[in-house]
């Protein structure tokens, strides 16, 4: 009996986000292997009653609203395949990652670093308060990155672990949009990757902040990368 072999030509299949002021990616090449997700901060302290943002005296409804939309957009990720990785920003315990001025001026409005507060000390690693929300938990095989500063790439290992996974395309999510992920966008941006930032699952401590960090963004065709939102996102990624 003869076998049938079926050799069919490889097909690159073109995938792009909705987005704005482009479609993303600029070169269509969207495919779990070389996308990661990136979920910054989502930690009791930016977020949660008695944390930083709060002790500050902002309303952490805004930091908060991300949470959901987030959900999703991680829950879809995660199906999707795509490489996922989250970042925490703290100090160590002894606080010599801590800059004087940093701590100075954290003081000044009533949420010192490193100071105690109803969740521990105030973003110190290992304290309840700089904890990841259990709403977004990390799964055993995803990255955390540790910070000690409001750039994800500042000190830490994350480039390697980028380059070595064969990550081209950056999507940032996270708190607080005007930031710890516009620095993070930004430091991705000038090493080549390629950023989208997912509007609704971002907030910071002032609306009018959250929206010029996003009109930023778009400036210049797309002076970072581009904006688009949950729906958008999981609907590309389902389809
Ligand atoms: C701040 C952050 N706002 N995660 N950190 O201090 O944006």
């Amino acid at each position: 009996m003869g076998l049938v072999v079926q050799i069919s030509a490889a097909k690159v299949v073109h995938m792009m986000i909705k987005g704005d002021p482009y479609d993303y990616p600029f070169n269509q090449d969207l495919r779990p292997a070389n996308t990661a997700l990136i979920v910054i901060d989502m930690q009791f302290d930016f977020c949660g009653e008695g944390g930083y943002v709060d002790k500050m005296g902002y309303d952490i409804s805004l930091t908060r609203a991300a949470i959901e939309p987030l959900r999703r957009a991680l829950a879809a990720a995660r199906s999707w395949g795509c490489h996922v990785l989250h970042t925490r920003e703290g100090h160590r315990p002894d606080l010599s990652d801590l800059p004087a001025n940093k701590r100075w001026r954290s003081r000044q409005i009533g949420a010192g670093i490193g100071d105690p507060g109803p969740n521990g000390r105030i973003l110190v690693r290992g304290e309840p308060g700089w904890q990841i929300i259990p709403e977004l938990s990390p799964l055993t095989n995803e990255t955390i990155v540790d910070k000690p500063g409001k750039g994800a790439f500042f000190s830490t290992d994350l480039e390697l672990i980028l380059r070595r996974a064969g990550i081209e395309n950056l999507v940032l999510t996270g708190i607080t949009t005007d930031v710890c992920v516009h620095t993070t966008m930004r430091e991705a941006n000038d090493r080549g990757f390629e950023c989208l930032l997912l509007s609704d699952c971002c907030g910071a401590t002032d609306l009018g902040n959250h929206q010029a960090a996003i009109k930023m963004i778009k400036m210049q065709g797309g002076v970072f990368g581009s904006v688009s939102d949950c729906d958008a996102f999981v609907k590309a990624i389902n389809r």
